[in-house]
């Protein structure tokens, strides 16, 4: 065992730390995103450890010390990426997990890497944890290690939390190695969902595929309980309510408005490119709505941002051509030289210049066909500090669960959804201001750092 062991552990797919070019050659920088921001300060307190892929393949760097944080770097190979990452992980529990909104792929040659991959993070951090520490495993790449980990290191603290849905029992009995994959959550003490029904539908298939007896959200194997519950994710809600309020979004959120012109409504679309979000129905709907409308055509304009996402899976480069050539089909066939019906970007933004477009938008449209949580619908409200503007959100996504008053809409009704942006665009104002009062009531002070808060403290009950 290392020399120098932790109290606290995370274990994640990434590490929070990517590698970036700057002046001064190849340095470690701080990944942007809310579950590092919010993970951080807790690992810094206790001097613990974050263990994580660097995000390249081949040999791993040594364990190093970032602000205040033990970095243990886990090796990939470029076979495993293939396999365990892009294959098991992104071809067929992604797609399993979001409902089979696309089919998932079944192959043994995906699962041994998986398992394999598992087994190493297992391996570290039982190396990695201080006697009696706390380990807290994310995400859908890691549900072998709860178990794997148990078996080495019974005196482990081990929670578990998923950032996207639990499917129903119709869609996980699929699963050729659901029963392993249930074994493998339950070495866990607590295990995590962003909705009380990913909870309740992991328990059924824990009754039904596994020898696990449940009561009250508790499952009991083998002698050893598992609380199973909901803890939704949240954001830095001070952070992107000062932001908006500040000057300097203030004035650029100003000026998008003016250069996409006055008057003009402005519809936002803030997504990854990947095909759970919805994006290309949207567009569907945002053509039908022009084509309804053709005498406000030059009212509106869509602005869809597109983070790159996963560009080696044929789906996702797929998906990307579609979006790219519904854009072009709705740009060709309502625009002219002085209007462009969609501004379409594929890249990551800064924060600032996010937040105002944030501030700039009058509907913001989150129409995921699954969701975990979808942390954009929660940043929006986050910045509508006086309580403008009108959220359309998809009911399959975790977040509808606690924005009531969102416009709720089904994300794959192409005519419900042109005739709810129609609505969002002629609401009163008194009602949109009523609606988006309770969605900032709802989210109130609940943040990201109170979801880590809580689900420590239930770890260590
Ligand atoms: P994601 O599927 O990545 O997360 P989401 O929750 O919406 O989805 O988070 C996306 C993040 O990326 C947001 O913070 C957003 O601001 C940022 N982002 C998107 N487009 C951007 C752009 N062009 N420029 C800059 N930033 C951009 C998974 C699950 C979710 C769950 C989260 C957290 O799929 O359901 O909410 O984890 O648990």
């Amino acid at each position: 065992m290392s020399a120098r062991q932790s109290q606290l552990v995370i274990v994640a797919n990434r590490l929070p730390v990517a590698r970036v070019k700057t002046k001064k050659g190849m340095e470690w920088k701080r990944s942007p995103g809310g579950l590092v921001s919010a993970l951080t300060p807790f690992v810094q307190k206790t001097g613990g450890a974050w263990i994580g892929w660097t995000g390249t393949t081949g040999s791993a760097p040594d364990l190093f010390d970032f602000e205040d944080i033990k970095l243990v770097p886990v090796g990939i190979t470029r076979g495993q990426l293939e396999n365990f990452y892009d294959g098991f992980c992104n071809g067929t529990l992604w797609p399993l997990y979001h409902g089979a909104v696309r089919e998932p792929e079944y192959h043994r040659s995906w699962w041994r890497p998986y398992v394999a991959v598992n087994k190493r993070y297992a391996r570290m951090t039982a190396e990695t944890a201080e006697r009696g520490a706390t380990v807290w495993v994310h995400d859908y790449h890691l549900q072998l290690v709860p178990a794997l980990l148990r078996e080495q290191r019974p005196d482990l603290h081990i929670g578990f939390f998923l950032h996207i849905p639990f499917p129903p029992e119709e869609l996980f009995g699929r699963l050729p190695w659901r029963r392993q994959i249930l074994e493998g959550l339950l070495g866990a003490n607590v295990v995590g969902f962003q909705t009380p029904i990913g909870a309740h539908n992991f328990i059924r298939v824990c009754r039904r595929y596994t020898d696990a007896k449940s009561k009250a959200g508790t499952l009991e194997l083998h002698g050893r309980k598992t609380q199973a519950d909901a803890f939704p994710i949240s954001v830095d809600v001070e952070r992107y309510a000062s932001a908006a309020e500040s000057d300097i979004v203030t004035q650029r959120a100003q000026e998008i408005r003016e250069q996409m012109g006055r008057g003009r409504r402005i519809i936002l679309g803030v997504d990854r490119l990947d095909y759970t979000k919805g994006i290309d129905v949207r567009l569907r709907a945002f053509s039908e709505l022009l084509s309804r409308r053709r005498q406000a055509i030059r009212d509106y304009v869509l602005v869809q941002l597109a983070v790159p996402s996963r560009e080696r899976v044929d789906e996702y480069r797929e998906l990307r051509s579609r979006v790219e050539e519904l854009v072009g089909q709705i740009n060709g066939e309502f625009g002219d030289v002085s209007h462009v019906p969609v501004h379409y970007l594929h890249r990551g933004l800064p924060f600032t210049e996010l937040i105002a477009l944030y501030r700039a938008a009058d509907v913001m449209l989150v129409t995921p066909l699954a969701d975990g949580m979808n942390l954009v619908a929660k940043e929006y409200v986050a910045t509508r500090y006086d309580d403008t503007g009108v959220m359309i959100l998809s009911e399959f996504a975790g977040a509808a669960q606690e924005l009531k008053t969102a416009l709720q809409v089904n994300p794959h009704d192409v005519d419900g959804l042109a005739e709810t942006i129609e609505m969002a665009l002629s609401l009163p104002q008194k009602e949109a201001t009523r609606r988006m009062r309770k969605m900032r009531e709802a989210i109130g002070n609940y943040t990201v750092f109170d979801w880590a808060d809580s689900f420590v403290t239930a770890l260590s009950h």
